[in-house]
C-alpha cells in the first residue's frame, strides 16, 4: 500500500512538473508523439535527410512517409511537395533541405489539425536568402538584445582568455543548440550572420574564424549558412598593414588570403554583412573611396567561393539635413558599379526602425544592383523586451506599400540574388526572447521571409495554435486578437500619426523635450519640430526637405499633398498647425490626445485579455506576461503624460474632455528613467537551478 502511494505520489510529480515545466523554450516546435512513424529514404541519405527522418518518425502520428528527391524544371532548390493519398504521405523535393522544410511543414499542419486525407501542396520560397543577423559581441552581450547575453559568444577578456573561457551558451547545451538550428529550419530560415554589424575586427582573426567554423558545422545539416558581419578596417588592426584602402594592393591580398583561410574552415560560408562610413565605423570613404569601392573590395575576394556581400545602406552621417533621403542620396548615384555579388542592405523605413515608417526610397531606386530588406525582430524602438508588439502586421503594411509603389517583387526577382535579413531578438533566455510572446516575431518574419504575400492574422493564427495548442477556440482568438492590435497600440503612445523618434537616450522612455547638445538629427525635438503654433516634419517638396520626391509618384504625390496624406503618416511628411483638421475630423492636437489616451487603453485592454486566459497557460508563462503588460501599462500612461505635457507647454491649449488627466507632472516624466530594471526573464541555467 506504502509503496503504490509512494509511485502514485511520484507520478503525480511528474506530471505535474512537467505541466509546470514549460519555460517557453521549446518554441513553436512539435513535441514527439511518443508513437514511431515509419518513414522511407529514397534516395542518398544525408545528415539533413537524417533530420528529417527523426523529426517525422517522433513527430508524426499520421502513417507512412516516403521521402524522395525529384529535380523538377523550374522547381526552386528549397521548394517541396506533400501529397496524401489514402493516408500515404510523399514529401517530394530536388534537395535534401526541402524535404526538411516539408517534413516541418507536415508537422506544423498536424499540429493545425489542417491534414486532410487527401491533398496535395507545393511551396517555394520567394526569397532565397532568409536570414537572420545577430548584433551579439564576443564579449557576451548583445547590441539592442532584451533577451539576456548572445547566444554565441561569451568570450571573456577575449583574445587572451580564448580557449578557457570561450564558453558560449550553444556550444554549451547541445539541446539549446539543435532546438535553434530546429526552430529556424522550420521556417525555411537558411542563414544567419553571428555577429554585431558594429563589428569587432576580431571576428576575422583565426582563433573566431575556428569557432565559427563550430557552428557552421553544427547548423550545415539543418540548412543554415554562417555569415560574418565583418569591420573595414580589419587588414588595419588584424593584419597589422598600415591602411585599409580598397585601391592598396596589399589590402586586396589581404581579404584574399583571408577569404581563402575562411572557405579552408567552411567551405559553405554565406559570406560578409558590412556598416561602413556610419555611427563611427570605418568604411572606404576614409580613404576617399566610394561605397561601392569598398564592396567592390570584399565581393571580389570572396566572389571565386559563391559568397556575398551585404552592404548596408544605414549610412547615418550627416550629410543631409534630412536623415530620412540619406540612403537614396548616398546609393542612387552607385547603381551599376557593385559586382554582382553585392546586396545593398536596406532598413524597412527611412530613419530607423521606428515603430512605422514609410517605405525607404532606397527601394526601387537601384536598377543593376540587387538589394535586401533588413527588418528588427528585437524590439528596440517598441517597447524592448517589456512590451507586446506583434510585428507581422508592420511587416504586412511594408510589403503592400513597398510591392505595389516600389516594384519589390520584379526588382527582387531580377537580381542575381534575392535575399531578406531581420535583426535576431534571440538571447539566453530560457524562452530565447525575453518577453515570450516575442517569440511570434521571430515566427513572423520567418515565415514572411519565405512567403511575404502571407498575411499577418494568418501567420499569428499559426503561431499560437503551434506555441499554445491547448487553448480553447476562445483563447485561441483572444491570444490572436491580442497580437493583431498589439503593435498599433504601440505606435498610438509612441508615434501617434506619424511622429516620429521622440525616444530618450534608452530608445524606451518618452523624449519628446530633449534637446540636449549633440547632433540635432538624434534629437526628438528635431523630429517633432514642435511650437506654440504647430508640430511635424515637414518633407514636402513646396515648403520641407522635398524627401517626398525621392518615391514614385503614385506614392509621392499622395505623402506631399496634406488632403491625401494619410493620418497615419501626417507628421512624417507634414509639419501643421495645432489646429489643422485631420482626416479623423479631430484637430491635430485633438487627434494626438486621442491617440496616445488610445494606447493606454489598449495596453489595459491587453492586460484583461491576458488575464482572461489565466489557468489555459503555464502559470510561469502566464505570470511572466502577466507582469510585462503591467509594466506596458504604466510606460503607456508615461508616454502618454510626458509627451502631452510637454507640447501642452508649448501651446497652452486644455485637455479634450475625453483625455484621461495626467496622473504625472511634466517635470517627474522628464526624470523617469522608465528602462531601468527592465524586467527580464530568467535563463536557462538559473531555472535549472530553482527546478
Ligand atoms: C548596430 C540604430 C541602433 C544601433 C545600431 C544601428 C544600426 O542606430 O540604435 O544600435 O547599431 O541602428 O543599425 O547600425
Amino acid at each position: 500500500m506504502k509503496k503504490t502511494f509512494l509511485v502514485l505520489l511520484t507520478l503525480m510529480c511528474v506530471c505535474c512538473c512537467a505541466s509546470f515545466a514549460d519555460d517557453g523554450s521549446n518554441l513553436w516546435l512539435h513535441k514527439a508523439t511518443g508513437d514511431k512513424a515509419a518513414v522511407t529514404l529514397h534516395a542518398k541519405s544525408t545528415p539533413t535527410t537524417d533530420i528529417a527522418i527523426k523529426e517525422l518518425t517522433d513527430g508524426w502520428n499520421g502513417g507512412a512517409v516516403n521521402l524522395a528527391i525529384t529535380k523538377q524544371k523550374g522547381m526552386k532548390r528549397d521548394a517541396f511537395s506533400i501529397s496524401r493519398k489514402r493516408g500515404f504521405v510523399t514529401i517530394t523535393s530536388p534537395s535534401d533541405i526541402g524535404l526538411l522544410y516539408g517534413a516541418y511543414r507536415l508537422l506544423q499542419m498536424q499540429t493545425l489539425g489542417t491534414v486532410s486525407e487527401d491533398f496535395e501542396l507545393t511551396d517555394s520560397p520567394f526569397h532565397d536568402i532568409r536570414l537572420l543577423n545577430h548584433w551579439d559581441n564576443l564579449d557576451g552581450n548583445s547590441e539592442r538584445g532584451y533577451a539576456g547575453k548572445s547566444i554565441f559568444w561569451h568570450v571573456q577578456g577575449f583574445p587572451e582568455t580564448l580557449g578557457q573561457n570561450d564558453v558560449a551558451d550553444m556550444r554549451n547545451n547541445p539541446l539549446r543548440n539543435t532546438t535553434y538550428a530546429r526552430a529556424n529550419a522550420s521556417l525555411g530560415i537558411n542563414g544567419a550572420v553571428l555577429n554585431n554589424v558594429n563589428a569587432s575586427p576580431k571576428m576575422l582573426t583565426t582563433e573566431v574564424l575556428q569557432m565559427t567554423q563550430q557552428y557552421a558545422d553544427v547548423l550545415r545539416p539543418y540548412g543554415i549558412k554562417v555569415y560574418l558581419a565583418v569591420n573595414f578596417s580589419s587588414p588595419v588592426i588584424v593584419g597589422g598593414l598600415k591602411t585599409a584602402d580598397p585601391y592598396d594592393k596589399e589590402v586586396q591580398r589581404w581579404w584574399k588570403q583571408k577569404a581563402k583561410e575562411i572557405y579552408n574552415l567552411i567551405p559553405d560560408f554565406g559570406g560578409f554583412l558590412v556598416k561602413a562610413n556610419s555611427e563611427g565605423q570605418p568604411g572606404p570613404g576614409d580613404y576617399g573611396r566610394t561605397h561601392a569601392e569598398g564592396a567592390n573590395l570584399l565581393a571580389s575576394a570572396i566572389r571565386p567561393y559563391g559568397g556575398i556581400v551585404m552592404w548596408r545602406a544605414f549610412i547615418n552621417n550627416p550629410t543631409d539635413p534630412d536623415r530620412a533621403k540619406q540612403a537614396r542620396i548616398e546609393f542612387e548615384h552607385l547603381d551599376g558599379q557593385f559586382l554582382d555579388n553585392v546586396i545593398i542592405q536596406v532598413k524597412n523605413g527611412p530613419i530607423d526602425f521606428q515603430p512605422r515608417e514609410p517605405f525607404n526610397a532606397l527601394f526601387d531606386a537601384l536598377k543593376l544592383t540587387a538589394e535586401m530588406p533588413e527588418f528588427q525582430i528585437t524590439q528596440e524602438y517598441l517597447g524592448q523586451s517589456n512590451h507586446l508588439a506583434y510585428l507581422g502586421t508592420m511587416w504586412e503594411e511594408f510589403f503592400h506599400e513597398v510591392m505595389p509603389y516600389a516594384n519589390y517583387k520584379a526588382n527582387q526577382l531580377r537580381a542575381r540574388y534575392n535575399a531578406i535579413a531581420g535583426v535576431a531578438n534571440t538571447g539566453t533566455d530560457a524562452d530565447w526572447t525575453g518577453h515570450p510572446l516575442a517569440q511570434s516575431n521571430w515566427y513572423a518574419f520567418g515565415r514572411m521571409a519565405w512567403n511575404p504575400d502571407l498575411d499577418a492574422e494568418t501567420i499569428a493564427n499559426e503561431w499560437v495554435s503551434l506555441t499554445f495548442p491547448k487553448l480553447d477556440a476562445k483563447q485561441h482568438q483572444t491570444l490572436v486578437a491580442m497580437l493583431m492590435r498589439s503593435r498599433e497600440a504601440v505606435v498610438d503612445y509612441e508615434m501617434p500619426i506619424g511622429l516620429h523618434h521622440q525616444f530618450g537616450d534608452s530608445h524606451y522612455a518618452p523624449g519628446a523635450w530633449d534637446n540636449r547638445p549633440i547632433r540635432r538629427d538624434w534629437l526628438p525635438v528635431f523630429y517633432n519640430q514642435a511650437d506654440a503654433e504647430g508640430i511635424g516634419f515637414d518633407r514636402t517638396k513646396a515648403t520641407g526637405t522635398d524627401a517626398t520626391s525621392q518615391y514614385h509618384p503614385d506614392f509621392g504625390n499622395v505623402m506631399e499633398n496634406l488632403s491625401t496624406c494619410p493620418d497615419k503618416y501626417l507628421l512624417w511628411f507634414h509639419h501643421v498647425p495645432w489646429t489643422h483638421r485631420c482626416q479623423s475630423g479631430r484637430t491635430v492636437w485633438e487627434e494626438l490626445c486621442y491617440h496616445y489616451q488610445n494606447g493606454v487603453n489598449e495596453a489595459r485592454q491587453l492586460q484583461r485579455q491576458w488575464n482572461s486566459l489565466e489557468g489555459a497557460i503555464d502559470p510561469d508563462i502566464f505570470r511572466d506576461v502577466q507582469i510585462r503588460l503591467m509594466t506596458q501599462t504604466r510606460d503607456a500612461e508615461w508616454w502618454k503624460d510626458g509627451c502631452l505635457l510637454y507640447f501642452q507647454s508649448l501651446h497652452g491649449m486644455p485637455f479634450p474632455d475625453f483625455l484621461d488627466p495626467p496622473v504625472h507632472t511634466l517635470e517627474e516624466c522628464k526624470h523617469s528613467r522608465l528602462n531601468v530594471g527592465l524586467y527580464r526573464s530568467p535563463t536557462h541555467e538559473e531555472l535549472n537551478k530553482v527546478r
